[in-house]
């Protein structure tokens, strides 16, 4: 039988590139999982190490080893690139940072032996991801496992399988369960086990096939009811079982209506929830098994039903979890933003790998095939077939699934790429970025109209905040945790308005390292999260969502971090599941509502005050108090940064100014001439303005629902500030016509 051990300790690491930088490296005792980026990696600035290290560690031959054993080395993740060496050596080399592969040492271990394992996270052009919104950190970081098998065993190396497959069709209360085993050495029987009937096969041609029938089948019915039956495979020699294997599965049909959305098991299923990158402060991606539960804790107490694992393939681990909390899952490889032409065999081997590894998870449904990948660059014919290559690739090892793609906005509706995958998704952040939130339901609903046969969903959409940032006018870009509530709810009424969405992802559920980036007061942090990076604090927006979508009862306030407020009368937010919330100020009932979701009481401030919500037997309380002046530690103001363009004191709203709409503004041949002049100016300071605007009629359109302020503040830096004043004076000068 198949012997585990746990190898995650007695490492040695040191930053040392190839052996001869080994000999005079700083060593350090180092247990998995282990990145070497979790401070530098979230830190900001972009320069986090990313180059090639060394693993370490002396073993003794293992007790299990034998005539004949096997000795296999089972790596969950190595980022990015890894060489295996074993008593000098080399016997594996893995590209791709984010799933799991095994190698076997059988024929070179003596009595005492050393292992080296080089870990390389450095820039190349061939192995995704290059480029992308996120820390790339290197290591070992995730668990490895030392695997001892008799002779004969089930496969263990091709593409990391779990080496069974289990393949379940639903019809009329009953499941077909196809299972198939790998058998390198090819001789013996296997017996298949599945809910207490058994069935055996020979081996041939290295493997063994057999179909097994569950009458009255109990589904796996998502969050309802995640029922999982295992299915267990024994490599029999003669009389005795030589190998085990046993894996979850579940048994459900899906389906997906352009008009009616998805459905599970038959029945409407709106898929709405949330994605997930996988590290967090101090640790990066060097995850322990409880803070994966604790991530899943979070996700379902917001109420969602559906995880996008972005970028990459997540742990084993996750997708389990998944499996057992009823999670749909949307599965992906890390082929994003920029697509380089060295990088085809990476990704068809992060997808094989992928697929092969996680067919068994009922989670999930369809397989990712990119990212934003028209993001930076052009859509050329190499990055089309690199597509179709991975959407055959994905059809031919698994029909029981979809593949899918999450789009740049930009990318025009009538790209080729729309059509390649089974099914689309676009990545949204009208509101953040650009434009206004009213452009995501114009999106959408033009989209929806033009090709009413395409499936589209929401892959991405989400606004920064920073929860020291607090604000009474919420705005567009200030960071504040207000304004992410104000982008949610809009989102949220949009979603919910257009149940053709096959599924919607909130990003993100967490906030992220990315050290690329320094904003709204944070180094090398997405803040688009729901929940800080440490998961210590709920930023109100999940509140929202878990009151649209969680039936535990609960009462939540919204602007608890906003203590001091310096206006008169001030806006008191409640966020709840209940349908009628009672607002008590200083222990005083001051209003009842009835609504559902989001309820706003008006209050009037002197002094401080203690507030109450109260709804069915759940209440929340707060304390907020009048002061003289705004707190400027709420406001996030970057030095340099041009605040106001205009005075806004006398900015006069029946004359044209920058706050117009591109296309109002063009409706006035004097305002579209001063609009057309700064616009090029725009376009002969910026080449990536000019590439981005012309000849995309795409994003043309959605321009002209931005205003120019929009616009002008996306392209910072292109055009002077004065400039900018000087032509909002000129359209101040030209009178709107009469509405
Ligand atoms: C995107 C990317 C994601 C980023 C996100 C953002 O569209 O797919 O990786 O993190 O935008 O926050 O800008």
């Amino acid at each position: 039988m198949r012997y585990l051990e746990n190898w995650n300790e007695g490492w040695n690491f040191a930053k040392a590139a190839n052996l001869e930088e080994a000999r005079t490296a700083k060593w350090e005792a180092v247990s998995l999982p282990h990145t070497w980026n979790n401070v530098d990696g979230q830190d900001g600035g972009n320069d986090y190490y990313r180059g090639r290290c060394l693993y370490e560690k002396t073993f003794e031959k293992p007790k299990a080893f034998g005539e004949g054993k096997q000795v296999y080395l089972e790596f969950q993740a190595a980022a990015m690139i890894a060489d295996v060496l074993v008593n000098g050596k080399k016997l594996a080399h893995h590209e791709g940072g984010y799933s799991t592969f095994r190698v076997n040492l059988t024929d070179v271990l003596e009595e005492t032996n050393r292992i080296q394992v080089f870990v390389d996270n450095a820039a190349n052009d061939f192995v995704y991801p290059q480029m992308a919104d996120f820390t790339f950190y290197g290591g070992l970081y995730r668990d490895v496992t030392l695997i001892v098998v008799p002779e004969d065993h089930f496969e263990l190396e091709k593409d990391g399988t779990p080496g069974m497959k289990v393949t379940p069709q639903v019809e009329e209360g009953r499941a077909e369960i196809a299972l198939e085993a790998w058998v390198p050495g090819g001789r013996g029987q296997v017996r298949f086990t599945v809910d207490g009937m058994s069935k055996t096969a020979e081996v041939k041609d290295g493997s063994a096939k057999v179909s097994l029938t569950i009458e009255n089948v109990h589904l796996w019915d998502g969050v309802n009811d995640p029922f999982l039956y295992t299915a267990k495979a024994e490599l029999l020699i003669g009389e005795d079982i030589a190998d085990e294997i046993v894996l979850p599965f579940g048994c459900r049909t899906f389906a997906i209506d352009k008009e009616k959305g998805f459905f599970l098991n038959g029945k409407p299923y709106p898929l709405r929830g949330v994605s997930r990158h996988q590290d967090r402060v101090d640790v990066g991606n060097a995850l322990t098994e409880a803070m994966h539960r604790e991530d899943m804790a979070i996700i379902k107490e917001i109420g969602a039903n559906t995880i996008r694992l972005a970028h990459y393939q997540h742990a084993q681990y996750f997708y389990d979890l998944c499996d057992r909390e009823g999670m749909i899952v949307w599965a992906e490889i890390p082929y994003i933003t920029k697509h380089m032409e060295k990088g085809r065999q990476n990704t068809l081997d992060q997808m094989r790998e992928l697929i092969v590894q996680n067919y068994h998870h009922p989670s999930i449904v369809c397989w990712g095939l990119s990212n934003e990948i028209t993001a930076s660059g052009t859509v050329t014919e190499d990055l089309i077939e690199n597509h179709r290559l991975l959407n055959d690739l994905c059809h031919r090892m698994d029909s029981t699934r979809l593949t899918t793609m999450a789009h740049v906005f930009m990318l025009e509706t009538e790209s080729p790429l729309i059509d390649l995958p089974d099914i689309g998704s676009y990545n949204l952040y009208f509101g953040w970025y650009l434009g206004e939130l009213s452009q995501n339901d114009e999106f959408f609903d033009e989209f929806h109209e033009t090709y009413p046969e395409r499936v589209i969903g929401l892959s991405e959409y989400g606004a920064d905040a920073n929860p020291q940032f607090q604000a009474s006018e919420p705005e567009r870009g200030d960071y504040t945790e207000s304004y992410q509530c104000l982008y949610h709810e809009h989102l949220l009424a949009c979603i919910e308005a257009r149940p053709y969405l096959w599924a919607t992802h909130v990003w993100n559920m967490f906030d992220f390292a990315a050290d690329g980036r320094d904003e709204g007061g944070a180094h090398g942090r997405n803040q688009k999260g729901l929940v800080t990076m440490d998961r210590k604090l709920k930023k109100d927006a999940f509140y929202l969502y878990k009151a649209a979508w969680s039936r535990e009862p609960f009462v939540h306030l919204c602007g608890r971090r906003y203590a001091e407020r310096a206006e008169a009368q001030t806006e008191i937010k409640v966020y709840s599941n209940q349908p009628k919330v009672s607002l008590y100020v200083d222990g005083k009932l001051t209003e009842t509502q009835e609504g559902r979701t989001v309820f706003r009481f008006q209050t009037v401030l002197s002094g401080e005050h203690l507030i109450e919500a109260k709804a069915g037997a759940c209440t929340d309380s707060m304390r907020i108090r009048r002061v003289p002046e705004p707190n400027k530690a709420y406001q996030f103001l970057k030095e340099g940064d041009v605040v106001n363009w205009f005075d806004r004191d006398t900015y006069k709203k029946d004359f044209y100014g920058i706050k117009d709409r591109l296309k109002d503004l063009q409706a006035n041949p004097d305002a579209a001439k001063l609009t057309d002049e700064i616009m090029a100016k725009a376009r002969a300071s910026r080449g990536d303005v000019a590439k981005s605007t012309q000849g995309n009629e795409n994003l043309r359109k959605m321009m002209g629902g931005m205003s120019l302020e929009s616009v002008l503040k996306q392209v910072k830096g292109a055009v002077p500030a004065e400039e900018i004043q000087e032509l909002n004076r000129k359209l101040q000068s030209i009178r709107k016509p009469e509405a």
